[in-house]
């Protein structure tokens, strides 16, 4: 799909007002301080562009930002993640790979966006989101009980949720949105109530850790990928907090009982595999959030780093 794939769109992403922890936008510059873009550049062999620059958008996040509809930080939200839906979308209709590095889930409102966009124009298709993650993230302004927007992007990207004010999402366009038939998770283990009602409504495809239990994660990738359908373009949405806190403890909110960084690699490399990726997140890594003299903040980098490095190739032979 990509006309350079050899390419490499990367957005780096400082930005925390999806949830109310600091510390999560200080991961892009962990991520690049510990080697990332580097291996990219010189063990994998892209080319990258838009490097390095670890945007911030405080310009973007006024100063009076009273909740919307329960929503924290609406505002800001809106439009960093509209910043971000037009950067990712010029890299994606450029034809490059796109890499973001988050940052809060929240951003991923702004990179599928974008990504989905640039797919309609180019290809005149429609994009497949595989969400791995503990949490489905598909609350609605109203079933969320925390009020945090990174707790709600799927609901915003497939049209569930809906808001007018341009201000607050209203202007993700139908161009922007993903079809729920097309959602693919891998790795759920805390889903709240209304999500449960909204997935079963819906019938959206969600492979839960009991799925990767009983299945094995060889099968359970074999039986996702078969559902987004080959020749269909990807986006690669990781939550670092899919893995085992053993693995990425460094995390706003980690729930044990997840993957092991093997799992992980593996449903990387295995969308790598496809040859129809588009585009990957790897958000929620928060390198604040270990205790001190603890190696958590540095093993949650290392494994958010071999992550994206499977997704783009490192382990072909
Ligand atoms: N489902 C809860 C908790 C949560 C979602 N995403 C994370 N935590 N990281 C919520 O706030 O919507
Ligand atoms: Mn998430
Ligand atoms: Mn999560």
């Amino acid at each position: 799909f990509l006309s350079h794939p050899e390419e490499l769109g990367v957005v780096a992403v400082g930005f925390s007002g999806g949830q109310c922890k600091p510390g999560v936008d200080a991961a892009p510059s962990a991520l690049i301080a510990s080697g990332l873009l580097t291996q990219l550049r010189d063990e994998l062999g892209y080319t990258l562009h838009g490097d390095e620059t670890v945007h911030l958008y405080r310009d973007l996040v006024p100063a009076h930002d009273p909740p919307h509809r329960g929503m924290k930080n609406p505002r800001a939200v809106s439009a960093v993640t509209r910043r971000i839906a037009d950067q990712v979308h010029a890299h994606a209709a450029a034809g490059r790979l796109v890499l973001t590095l988050g940052g809060d889930h929240s951003i991923a409102i702004g990179t599928v966006a974008g990504t989905t966009r640039a797919v309609r124009e180019r290809l005149g298709r429609e994009m497949a989101l595989i969400w791995v993650d503990a949490h489905a993230d598909i609350n609605t302004p109203e079933t969320s009980g925390s009020g945090n927007v990174h707790g709600m992007p799927v609901a915003f990207l497939t049209g569930l949720a809906k808001e007018e004010r341009e201000d607050v999402f209203g202007w993700l366009g139908k161009e922007s949105l993903v079809s729920l038939r097309k959602v693919v998770y891998i790795g759920l283990r805390d889903v709240d109530a209304g999500e449960k009602r909204i997935l079963r409504e819906n019938g959206v495809k969600a492979f839960s850790m009991f799925d990767i239990d009983r299945h094995g994660i060889g099968r359970v990738m074999e039986m996702a990928l078969a559902h987004i359908g080959s020749d269909t373009p990807i986006h690669l949405s990781f939550d670092v907090d899919a893995l085992d806190p053993m693995w990425a403890p460094s995390t706003g909110t980690p729930v044990r009982g997840g993957l092991t960084l093997r799992e992980g690699d593996y449903i990387c490399e295995c969308v790598h595999e496809t040859g129809s990726l588009v585009a990957i997140d790897l958000v929620e890594v928060n390198p604040t959030l270990a205790p001190a003299n603890d190696t958590g903040a540095h093993e949650t980098v290392r494994a958010g780093c071999s992550l994206v490095r499977c997704a783009l190739g490192e382990s072909l032979l």
